[in-house]
This record gives C-alpha cells, structure tokens and sequence, in this order.
C-alpha cells in the first residue's frame, strides 16, 4: 500500500459477456479513476474494459496445449501469471470474481508469492453457488477456496444465503449489491427504432447468455399468450448463441416478434430504443441487466427469484410474479401495453432507485473497505 492509501489490486475474471466479467471490468475501472493501481487477468481482454487509464493494466493468461491434456488446464497458468504480477508489483489485494478457477488460482498464487501481505478478496456472482456449488465435483474445492479468501462478499443478499448454505466458510459473507454506470447512447431511439423495423409497438426487451437458467423458454410461451401480439415487438440481445430456442420461435408462430442481436454495443442503445424489460430466468442472483434497464429509465418484468427483488420493486420499478407463471407474466405485457404511461411511471421510479442506491459512488467505496478490511487481518 502507498502512503496515501492507494492500492495496488489484481482482478482476476472471466472476459466474456457475463455478469461477473463486466462488473469486475467496471469495478477496475472505478478503482482506476480513484487512484488505485489495478491489475486485470484473463485469457482475453474483457469486453467492457476499457484500457488507457495509466493505472490500469491488463496481463493475459496463455494456456499451453500440450497432446497429453484431454482438456487444457487454465488455474494453474492463471497463479502463475497472478503471484509473478504480485512480487513485481507488489500487489496488496488479489479480487478473484466469481470463485471458479479465479478463488483457487488467487490461493495458489498467494502461496507461490514472495510477498506474505498479499490478501485475497472474492466475490460470488451467483451460478459459482448456484450451479457449481451444488455439484460435487466442484464444491469442496470452492468451499476450501473461500475458507482461503480474507474476504469473501456475494452480490446479493439472497445469495449469500444460498451461498450460506452450501459453504461452510467459517467466516460471515458481505454482501455489496453491484452497480451500473450508464454510458452515452450514440444514437437516437428513433433512428435505433427504424433501423428494427418498429414504429408505435411496444418494444419488449431482453439482454442475456440465453443458457438454460435463463429459461427463455418461458419467455417465448409467455409472449405466445399476450392478446396484444400484434403490436409488440421482442428484442433479445444474446451474449451465446440464440439457436437452440429458434425452433421453439417457430413452433409458437412468434417469427415476426422476436428480433435477435448477438453484438448489441453499446447496449444504452438498444436499451434506449426499447420499452420495458423482461427476465424469465429460474435462478439470478442479481440480474444486472435489470438495473441496466433502470439507469435508462426503462422498467421490467421478471420472475420473483432470487436477489431481484432487492434490485427492483414489485409494482414501483417493475412487476414481478411467481416464477412459471406465464399467464401472469403474459396478462402484465397485455395491461402495460396498453397504459404506456403506467411504464414510464415505473421506468422513472427505477431510475431514482438506481440513482439513490446501485451508483459507483454507493458501490466501489465499500469494496474499497473490504480491501482494507482484509489487509488488517
Ligand atoms: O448468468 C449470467 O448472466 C452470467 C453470470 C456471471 O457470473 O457472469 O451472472 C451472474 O452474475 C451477475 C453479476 O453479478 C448477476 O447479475 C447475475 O444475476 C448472475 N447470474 C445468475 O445468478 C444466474
């Protein structure tokens, strides 16, 4: 640490378009502005990093293909890389998101690293719990990581219960909520909207990995049971492949609704273009798009699982129902689409909420006190 207290910190993540990866990158980016010297390690750049910041640096993890590995192993080039960038940097803080591998390559490094300060912080973004936590080929590894972490901190309150149950850390878990900083919209609603095609529909949105856990499965049955089809419109922004659900679009005759963008950057302009959000998955630990959703001003509808409704309230900042039900779902879209203004109301309120309480300047100083929380242990 420096004598003004600045902090030299490594983030180690995934760079693809998930969650965790853009939190990490937008945190780093945050921690960056403020002084701190910060540390990024991946495989590839992640995508919503913006490099340029004089005290941000990115050292890319290579994986070595060797004829004998059935399957390239990536933790241990990762501690690698992580304990020679924290003896030559002097690196205080290690903050592995999400706990697969990035957990147990920060404790391998920690262990290879000259320097006996460095302290490891992770967070747990949700399916590393969820998912993985749950299987056994995962979960005593994951559990001794977190045992191994100074601190550890879950992106919601819903799960750190979860995480609560599945772990046994023999520490408590913080919970620091993430938060979204809107950028500028380079192009106009009106000009995003016709260049999709839409005039007066009411834009339904969607922004996720479409994985199974997202069930947009249920997303496309409850859009096959509005009444008011004709005049609304579905954009998916889908950060993997959309093709295994084309053939359900088919089957539910939903061809002429469902538009389907894989590189939706920036994604303030989809957002800005559309009306309303909607989330269908079975587990979310946050949903990031939601409040991604919230910063522009534009409310959503979901399923009432796990930290969502701690983003967004029910019947203030959007409308939530009993996970599968998508009849309900299907009966909001109906009534919404037809009381526009009833949406902007919502979308304003969410505005606020973001504003008042998921903003960098509420987020990145209590990360900022669990850094020092964990070098005082
Ligand atoms: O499921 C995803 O969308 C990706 C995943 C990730 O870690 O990249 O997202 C998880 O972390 C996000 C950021 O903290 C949360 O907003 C998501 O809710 C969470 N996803 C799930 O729990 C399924």
């Amino acid at each position: 640490m420096s004598d003004l207290g600045k902090l030299k910190i490594g983030i180690a993540c995934y760079p693809l378009v998930g969650g965790s990866g853009i939190l990490a990158s937008a945190l780093g980016m945050e921690l960056a502005e403020r002084g701190h010297q910060v540390h990024f390690f991946s495989y590839a750049k992640p995508v919503r990093l913006q490099l340029g910041h004089p005290n941000l640096h990115f050292h890319p993890v290579s994986v070595s293909k060797y004829k004998l590995f059935e399957y390239a192993d990536y933790t241990l080039p990762l501690a690698v890389k992580i304990a020679e960038v924290a003896d030559h940097e002097h690196l205080d803080i290690i903050h592995a998101h999400y706990a697969v591998p990035h957990a147990t390559a920060a404790y391998i490094a920690k262990r290879m690293a000259k320097q006996d300060k460095l302290r490891i912080v992770t967070t747990l973004h949700g399916t590393d719990t969820t998912l993985l936590g749950r299987d056994p080929n995962y979960r005593p590894a994951i559990e001794y990581s977190l045992q191994h972490s100074d601190v550890v901190t879950t992106v919601s309150e819903s799960l750190r219960r979860d995480s609560e149950k599945v772990f046994d850390i023999g520490k408590p878990m913080r919970v620091v909520h993430n938060f979204f900083k809107a950028g500028k919209t380079t192009r106009s609603r009106e000009e995003m909207r016709l260049e999709l095609g839409i005039d007066d529909q009411m834009m339904l949105f969607h922004a996720s990995n479409v994985r199974s856990v997202k069930r947009v499965d249920l997303l496309l049955k409850a859009l096959s049971l509005c009444k008011s089809k004709p005049r609304l419109k579905l954009l998916v922004l889908a950060g993997d492949s959309f093709d295994e659900h084309r053939e359900t679009v088919r089957e539910l005759g939903l061809e002429d609704m469902v538009m389907v963008r894989t590189n939706g950057y920036p994604i303030e302009n989809y957002i800005a273009a559309s009306d309303l959000g909607i989330y269908t998955s079975q587990s979310e630990s946050f949903c990031l798009s939601i409040l991604e959703g919230m910063f522009l001003g534009r409310a959503s509808l979901a399923f009432r699982v796990g930290g969502i409704p701690e983003v967004m309230e029910d019947g203030v900042s959007g409308l939530l129902h009993t996970f599968g039900d998508c009849q309900a779902l299907a009966d909001s879209i109906d009534a919404l689409e037809a009381d526009r203004d009833r949406v902007a109301q919502m979308g304003e309120a969410g505005k606020t909420r973001a504003n008042t309480h998921f903003t960098a300047d509420a987020i990145v100083p209590k990360y900022e006190a669990v850094y020092r929380e964990a070098l005082e242990l």
